[in-house]
């Protein structure tokens, strides 16, 4: 069975453009592949977060993990700090990588642009840590939104250098992307991702948002003033966008879509996709309520940890011999 690994950094609430750009994929998939999900806390840090809020956002992360459907059956769920090899790896990563690569980092650049002041050295070597992330557990594919492809592909290129200083050590992942549904846009600026750090909160729809509020979002989405209902992604970006929610959602091809409420107005179409939304949002959360006050989240985090351990220690062992790190006695 090929191996497959992501991880999500919870430094907000997790957000519909989470879900259907890596959660739910993860969930389909876990039937096929042996899948390693973890909470990326340590990547959570790179900016300052507030402690107890931190806390409640790691532990409501692994309760919506499980409310939107993985299996801990099926799936390895854990935290990332509680497999110490992964801070360990992401040291040796950043020892191969060079800093023409992280100055390449879009995400980084993005940052550095806007001339935010107080980045830290953990923001700019954060690629190399995602690299030990995914390198520790040999996977086969990594399942990803668009915006972390670039890091996969970072990932492949530390890989192969260090296989070829030190010999075969680890294998090659592939970032996998869905066709549909990598690039959720922001209601209220389809120009931008859909992203927990939006400053309107407008633009994101959160998986704990009150229904009302999450529909009221949709209907007042950003559109366009062509008033045609059809697929121009380029014109149009706040129209497909909603689209693309709704045949995510549905699993309803885009032009399906289209051709039920071609030459019907923008309000109809919005309905129909705040309706999905808040169906699919309002079974998340009554399962996400069951979940969250029970022991069940400790008991699964430390099966996973344990799981997790197993492979990543042997792992490191292994690099740490490759590199010659530990002493012959
Ligand atoms: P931020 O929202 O602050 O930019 P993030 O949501 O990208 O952060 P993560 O929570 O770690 O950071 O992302 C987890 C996964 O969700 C990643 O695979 C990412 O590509 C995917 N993802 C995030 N936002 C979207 C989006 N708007 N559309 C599709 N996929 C997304
Ligand atoms: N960098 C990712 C989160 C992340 C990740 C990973 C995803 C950290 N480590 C390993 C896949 C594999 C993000 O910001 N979304």
């Amino acid at each position: 069975m090929k191996r497959m690994l992501s991880g999500i950094k919870p430094t907000g609430q997790l957000t519909l453009g989470n879900y259907i750009g890596a959660l739910r994929n993860f969930v389909k998939y876990q039937d096929e592949y042996e899948m390693y999900v973890f909470i990326a806390n340590l990547h959570c840090i790179t900016e300052y977060q507030e402690p107890l809020q931190l806390s409640k956002n790691l532990t409501d992360a692994i309760a919506l993990y499980l409310a939107c459907g993985l299996d801990p059956k099926k799936s390895t769920i854990f935290l990332q700090t509680d497999v110490k090899a992964h801070a360990e790896l992401g040291y040796i990563m950043a020892c191969n990588t060079y800093l023409g690569e992280l100055n390449r980092m879009t995400q980084f650049k993005d940052k550095t642009a806007k001339n935010e002041k107080n980045l830290t050295a953990g923001l700019y070597t954060y690629p190399c840590l995602m690299a030990a992330d995914i390198l520790l557990y040999n996977a086969d594919y990594v399942p990803v939104g668009d915006d972390q492809k670039q890091h996969v592909e970072l990932t492949r290129d530390i890989a192969q250098r260090f296989n070829n200083k030190y010999g075969k050590t680890f294998k090659v992942p592939e970032p996998l992307i869905a066709k549909v549904g990598a690039r959720i846009m922001s209601l209220s600026d389809p120009s931008k991702k859909m992203s927990k750090s939006d400053e309107t909160n407008k633009g994101c729809i959160y998986l704990l948002d009150d229904l009302k509020v999450a529909r009221k979002k949709i209907m007042s989405a950003v559109t366009d003033s062509v008033g045609i209902i059809q697929l121009d992604k380029e014109n149009q970006p706040g129209l497909y966008n909603l689209i693309e929610i709704a045949s995510s959602l549905t699993d309803r091809s885009m032009n399906d879509i289209v051709d039920e409420f071609a030459g019907q107005g923008y309000g109809k179409l919005k309905t129909y996709v705040a309706d999905v939304v808040c169906a699919e949002l309002e079974k998340i959360q009554n399962k996400y309520h069951d979940i969250i006050n029970t022991h069940l989240l400790d008991e699964i985090m430390s099966e996973g940890a344990k799981k997790a351990n197993l492979i990543a220690e042997q792992t490191l062992k292994n690099v740490e011999n490759k590199i010659g790190l530990k002493i012959k006695y």
